[in-house]
């Protein structure tokens, strides 16, 4: 097949990585007090969103990372009813979450109204779960509500933030992670996105060890997201009850039904970790 020639490109440079997409138009630019928030069509992936240039979501490929980031703990996690996701302004997680019908309230901590305002108008695919009554979007610093809030805790709560650079990097701090465990309740689980261990191999480390100090169970698992650098991502789940590798077996055969990525045989295998990323937890384990 003779490859086409394509008039414009979208590029991302991450960490030493430039990935680009061919581009088919713009469909929206907006700069808040936060970020540059960018929506655009592409030739491969379907429509794209961009945070500061950085590709966040895709429309071909968003299910296996907001599918992965949320079934692994909601699955595990005895009947979770209240769930507090961070982050994740597309919708995909809270899209994946109100799919569980033991879920009561979701209540969604997003730090930039924009990207949520943006995604509802122009990427209305992924977030479909907008007028779900239990969900509750709120604006807000997720890291000032963990510290602080006195509402009643989670089952589950899941952290879909950007990478840590920059912004982002408060979102993989000890103190953060900290708070989390203080707003989850006894027998509840922590997922979140725990970066690509191949080209955040430090980070990812490091997040892991971090982790290890506040919770007994700390399991990273993996999967591809073929939008982000390296094509291989890690979440982790963290719990001081729950074993990852025993899922309520019958509620994950209902959600897996409705799934174009989980099931039970990927939920199971996402959990063994590649040599070399033992390694990279092992070595940084020395350091301490
Ligand atoms: N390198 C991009 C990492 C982005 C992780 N979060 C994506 C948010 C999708 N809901």
């Amino acid at each position: 097949m003779e490859e086409k020639k394509y008039n414009a490109w979208y590029e991302e440079t991450f960490q030493g990585t430039r990935l680009s997409l061919a581009l088919e138009q713009m469909v929206y630019t907006g700069q808040s007090e936060f970020q540059k928030v960018e929506i655009f069509d592409t030739v491969r992936y379907g429509r794209v969103m961009t945070l500061d240039g950085v590709f966040m979501t895709s429309e071909k490929d968003e299910f296996l990372y907001h599918e992965m980031l949320t079934h692994p703990a909601m699955l595990t996690a005895i009947e979770p009813k209240r769930v507090l996701v961070i982050g994740g302004g597309d919708g995909g997680t809270v899209r994946e979450v109100l799919r569980h019908p033991s879920v009561e309230k979701c209540v969604m901590i997003e730090i930039d109204e924009l990207v949520v305002t943006a995604c509802k108008e122009h990427l209305p695919s992924i977030g479909t779960a907008w007028e779900d009554p239990r969900l509750d979007v709120r604006f807000a610093d997720g890291i000032d509500y963990v510290k602080n809030s006195e509402e009643e805790k989670y089952d589950v709560i899941l952290l879909d933030g950007t990478d840590p650079i920059g912004p982002g990097e408060v979102l993989f701090a000890m103190e953060f992670f900290r708070a989390c465990k203080r707003m989850l309740k006894p027998g509840g689980a922590l997922a979140l996105q725990s970066e690509t261990p191949m080209l955040m191999g430090e980070v990812f480390a490091e997040t892991q060890h971090k982790l290890r100090e506040l919770f007994s169970t700390v399991a990273p698992y993996f999967g591809p997201v073929a939008l982000y650098p390296s094509g291989q991502w890690s979440w982790t789940f963290c719990s001081d009850e729950l074993d990852p590798l025993a899922p309520r077996a019958e509620r994950q055969a209902e959600i897996a039904q409705g799934c174009r990525y989980y099931n039970a045989g990927i939920h199971n295998g996402a959990f063994a970790i590649p040599n070399y990323v033992q390694a990279l937890i092992d070595e940084r384990g020395k350091k301490s």
